[in-house]
C-alpha cells in the first residue's frame, strides 16, 4: 500500500505531503508515515526549511475519529512527534488550505509558520464529539491568540475563516494562490530573513480571558451532560497559570478521561451515523445523478416558504407557486421578514438578502413549473388536496423532472401513483421551521427509481440538510414513533400526572422540550386533525379513550401557543401550570375508566415515554422502513430534540439494556393492561434479547 505521507526535495526546500483521504485525517498508520518523513527532513541536514502540506481537498481535517474506538488509542506518539517538529532548528512551515481541524490545527500550531488560502476555515471542533483538542491545542492556541478567543473557538468548535484567524495571530499569513506554492515561498523568506523561529510553547504564557474564567465555568457548569465544556475551560486555565509542561498533563489527563465518558461515546456514534444514512444499501455508487439547477414549490405557505429559502441560500433559482396574489405575497412577505432577522442578527449582508430574494420567483399558473428539476408540493395535509396537485404537477413537469411530496403522514405510494409517474416521485419532509431544522426524511415509495433516490439525497447535503431515508408507512420514522409517545403521554395524563410532571421526566433525560410543551408550540390541532383522520380510516384503536386528550383539547380550541391555552395557559410563550387543564384530563380519565394513581414516579413516566418509542423503533427496523438503528438516532436527534449525549433511543436502548427494556415493557403490561398491544416486546426485541446479539450490529438481511 502507498505511505499516505511522502517527502521530497524541491531546491534547498523539503516538502511533506500528507494524502490520506478524503480529508487526511490523522491514525497511527498516518502518524508514523510523518515520523519517518520527518526523519528525513531531520537526516538531510543540507535542506533549509520544511514545508508540510497536503494533498485533496483539505489540509488535515482532524484525528480519524473511528481510531478512537481503538483499545490501543494513544496520542502520545503524535503528541511527541509535534513536539519534534517544533523543536526543529530549521523553520518548519504549515501551509494550509480547506478546513483545517482538530489534530490537523494541532499540527498547524506546531509549525514555525502558517500560512493559509483565502479559503481555509480552522476550528478545533473536538467539542463536538464530547472531547478536547488532545495534542496541545489547548495550550499552544491560547498562547496564540488569548485565552478569550481560544475558549470561544473551543467551546463553540466552530470554523473561523482565515481573515479573521491572521487577526487572533493564529496564523501568520493569507495567500492569494495555492498553500503549497505560498508555503514554498514563505519558507525561502524565512531562511533569507534568517528569521528568528517562534515556538508556540514557548511564548508567554497567556492573559486570562477579560472578564475572567469564573463566566466559562458557570456556562460549562450549567451543562454537565457535556463534561467536555468544563475541562476545555480548565485546560485554559492551566495554560494560563502553569508551564507548558503542566498544562500538557493536564490537557492528558482531562482527554484521556471525556474519551470514556458516555457523552462522548454517544456524539461519535452520530457523527458516523449522519454519513452512514447518506448511503443507501442497494444503491450502486454509478447511480446516474441529475443536477438540479432549479426547484418548484406548490403551497407559499409557511413550510413551502421555509422549504424554498433553502434553495435560495443554496443559490437555486426558485419558484414559488399558490393559487392566489394575496397567498404569494403573504409568502415571500415571510420569507423577507426571515431573510431581514438574519441580516439584523448580522449573520447576512443587505445585498445577500437581495441575491437571496432574486432567486425567488412567484407564480400563480403550474405552466411555470414546467423547466423545474424539482418540484415539491408542500400544501396543506390532507390526502385529497395533495392528490390533486401531484396530479396536476404531474401533467405539467417535464420528463425527467424529480416530484417530491412534504407530506409528514400520508401515503406517499398514493401520492406517487397521483403524479402519473410514480417512479419519479418521493418524498422530502421537512421539519418546521423549514429553514433551520436540518433533518430531512427522504421517503423511498415502492417505485422511486434509484436515481432519483440518489439525486434527492446529494441534493440534501447541498442544502445543509441532514437526510435520513425511510420507507412508506404511517409517520414514516420520526412521527410514526412520535405518535407512540404522545400516545402514552397522554395516559399519563389520564392517570392524574401533571403536564409539567410529565414534561420534567422527558426533559430530566435531556429532551430540548417535554411532550406537552412541544404539542402546545406545534399546534394542538395540528396533532388532533391527524389523530381524527386516522380515527376515520379505521387506522387507530376504537377505544375512545386512545388519544382522547389531543381530541378534547381541539375540541375546546385549545391549540396551545397560538390560542393562549393548550396543556398549559401561556403568557406570551411562557407556560403556565392550569387547574383548568387538569380538571379536563382527570374527566377524561373517569370518563374513559382510567385508574387515577397518585404513585406515579418521574422514573416510570421516563420508562414509559420511551420504552414503547423504542419498541416501535425496533418494529420499524424489522419492517424495513429503516436501514439502520443509527438512521433511527439520526432522525430523532437531529428533528425531535431527543439528547444527543445519549446518542439516540436506539443508542440509549443499547446503554440501558435490551433485556431491561423487554422487561420493563411486560411489567407495564401487567400494570396497565395491554389492550392495545403496545406493551408487547417486538419480535426484533425479543430476538435480540434471546440471542443477546448487540443491536448496534444488526443489519437487515433481506
Ligand atoms: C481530533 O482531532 C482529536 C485531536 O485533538 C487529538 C487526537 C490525536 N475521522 O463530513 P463529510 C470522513 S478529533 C474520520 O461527509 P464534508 C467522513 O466520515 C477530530 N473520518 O464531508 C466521510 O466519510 P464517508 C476533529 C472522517 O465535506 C468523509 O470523511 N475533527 C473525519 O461535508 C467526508 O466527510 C473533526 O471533528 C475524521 N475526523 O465535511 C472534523 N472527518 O464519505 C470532523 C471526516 O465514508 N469532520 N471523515 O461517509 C468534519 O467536520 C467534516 O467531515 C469536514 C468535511 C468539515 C472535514
Amino acid at each position: 500500500m502507498n505511505s499516505p505521507v511522502t517527502f521530497v526535495q524541491e531546491g534547498s526546500i523539503g516538502l511533506i505531503r500528507i494524502d490520506n483521504r478524503p480529508v487526511n485525517a490523522i491514525s497511527p498508520r498516518v502518524v508514523a508515515a510523518l515520523e519517518e518523513s520527518f526523519a528525513e527532513f531531520e537526516g538531510r541536514g543540507s535542506l533549509d526549511a520544511l514545508v508540510i502540506y497536503c494533498a485533496g481537498r483539505t489540509f488535515v481535517a482532524g484525528a480519524d475519529i473511528s481510531w478512537f474506538e481503538s483499545s490501543d488509542f494513544n496520542p502520545q506518539a503524535y503528541n511527541r512527534l509535534l513536539a519534534r517538529i517544533e523543536a526543529s532548528e530549521r523553520p518548519v512551515i504549515a501551509a494550509l488550505h480547506g478546513t483545517v481541524l482538530g489534530a490537523g490545527l494541532e499540527l498547524a500550531m506546531a509549525c514555525h509558520w502558517r500560512v493559509a488560502e483565502r479559503a481555509t476555515r480552522l476550528g478545533l471542533p473536538e467539542v463536538k464529539l464530547g472531547l478536547l483538542p488532545g495534542s496541545l491545542g489547548t495550550q499552544r492556541l491560547p498562547r496564540l491568540a488569548g485565552a478569550g478567543t481560544a475558549l470561544d473557538m473551543m467551546l463553540s468548535g466552530a470554523m473561523v475563516a482565515a481573515t479573521k484567524a491572521l487577526r487572533d495571530g493564529l496564523i501568520d499569513e493569507v495567500c492569494e494562490g495555492e498553500a503549497r506554492a505560498a508555503g514554498k515561498a514563505c519558507a525561502q523568506r524565512l531562511v533569507e530573513s534568517r528569521a528568528a523561529l517562534r515556538r508556540t510553547s514557548a511564548l508567554a504564557a497567556p492573559s486570562p480571558p477579560v472578564d475572567g474564567f469564573a463566566r466559562y465555568f458557570t456556562e460549562a457548569g450549567g451543562k454537565p451532560q457535556y463534561p467536555a465544556r468544563a475541562a476545555i475551560v480548565r485546560c485554559v486555565e492551566a495554560a494560563v497559570e502553569r508551564t507548558f509542561a503542566e498544562g500538557e498533563q493536564v490537557e492528558a489527563r482531562e482527554f484521556a478521561a471525556l474519551l470514556g465518558s458516555t457523552a462522548s461515546k454517544c456524539l461519535r456514534h452520530l457523527f458516523f451515523a449522519e454519513r452512514e444514512a447518506a448511503r443507501i444499501p442497494d444503491l450502486s455508487e454509478s447511480s446516474a445523478l441529475r443536477a438540479i439547477g432549479k426547484v418548484g414549490i406548490v403551497g407559499a405557505g409557511t413550510m413551502g416558504g421555509g422549504i424554498a429559502m433553502n434553495f435560495a441560500n443554496a443559490n437555486i433559482p426558485t419558484v414559488l407557486l399558490d393559487t392566489t396574489e394575496a397567498a404569494l405575497q403573504r409568502g415571500l412577505d415571510l420569507i423577507r421578514k426571515n431573510y431581514a432577522a438574519s441580516a439584523a442578527k448580522g449573520k447576512l449582508t443587505a445585498e445577500q438578502v437581495e441575491q437571496r430574494m432574486g432567486l425567488l420567483t412567484g407564480a400563480l399558473e403550474y405552466t411555470a413549473l414546467a423547466d423545474c428539476d424539482l418540484i415539491i408540493e408542500a400544501v396543506f395535509e390532507d390526502l385529497e388536496l395533495k392528490m390533486q396537485v401531484c396530479a396536476q404537477i404531474g401533467r405539467v413537469a417535464k420528463p425527467a423532472a424529480i416530484i417530491a411530496t412534504n407530506t409528514s403522514t400520508l401515503d406517499v405510494n398514493l401520492l406517487a401513483r397521483a403524479a402519473g409517474r410514480p417512479e419519479r416521485v418521493l418524498g422530502m419532509h421537512f421539519f418546521s421551521p423549514a429553514n433551520v431544522m436540518r433533518l430531512l426524511e427522504v421517503v423511498r415509495a415502492d417505485d422511486t427509481a434509484p436515481e432519483v433516490l440518489a439525486t434527492v439525497m446529494r441534493l440534501a447535503k447541498a442544502i445543509g440538510k441532514t437526510a435520513v431515508v425511510s420507507g412508506v408507512c404511517f409517520g414514516f420514522i420520526g412521527n410514526r414513533m412520535l405518535e407512540v409517545y404522545l400516545r402514552e403521554a397522554e395516559f399519563l395524563l389520564m392517570e392524574g400526572a401533571d403536564p409539567e410532571r410529565v414534561d420534567a421526566a422527558a426533559e430530566s433525560l435531556g429532551m430540548a422540550m417535554g411532550p406537552c410543551r412541544m404539542l402546545d408550540m406545534a399546534g394542538v390541532d395540528v396533532g388532533a386533525k391527524v389523530v381524527i383522520e386516522r380515527a376515520k380510516a379505521g387506522e387507530l384503536p376504537a377505544d375512545p379513550g386512545y388519544r382522547a386528550v389531543v381530541r378534547k383539547l381541539f375540541e375546546l380550541g385549545r391549540y396551545g401557543q397560538k390560542t393562549g391555552a393548550g396543556h398549559y395557559r401561556y403568557d406570551g410563550r411562557t407556560p403556565i401550570p392550569d387547574p383548568e387543564f387538569s380538571a379536563v384530563a382527570r374527566a377524561l380519565g373517569e370518563s374513559h375508566g382510567i385508574a387515577r394513581r397518585d404513585d406515579i414516579t418521574g422514573e416510570e413516566i421516563v420508562e414509559r415515554l420511551f420504552y414503547p418509542l423504542i419498541n416501535e423503533g425496533l418494529r420499524i427496523l424489522d419492517e424495513g422502513i429503516a436501514y439502520r438503528p443509527g438512521d433511527i438516532d439520526v432522525v430523532w436527534t437531529a428533528g425531535y430534540g431527543f439528547p444527543d449525549h445519549r446518542g439516540g433511543p436506539m443508542f440509549m436502548a443499547e446503554q440501558i439494556g435490551l433485556a431491561k427494556i423487554a422487561e420493563r415493557l411486560r411489567h407495564y403490561a401487567d400494570l396497565r393492561g395491554d389492550a392495545f398491544g403496545y406493551w408487547t416486546p417486538s419480535s426484533l426485541l425479543t430476538r435480540l434479547v434471546e440471542t443477546r446479539a448487540p443491536l448496534s450490529k444488526w443489519a437487515r438481511t433481506a
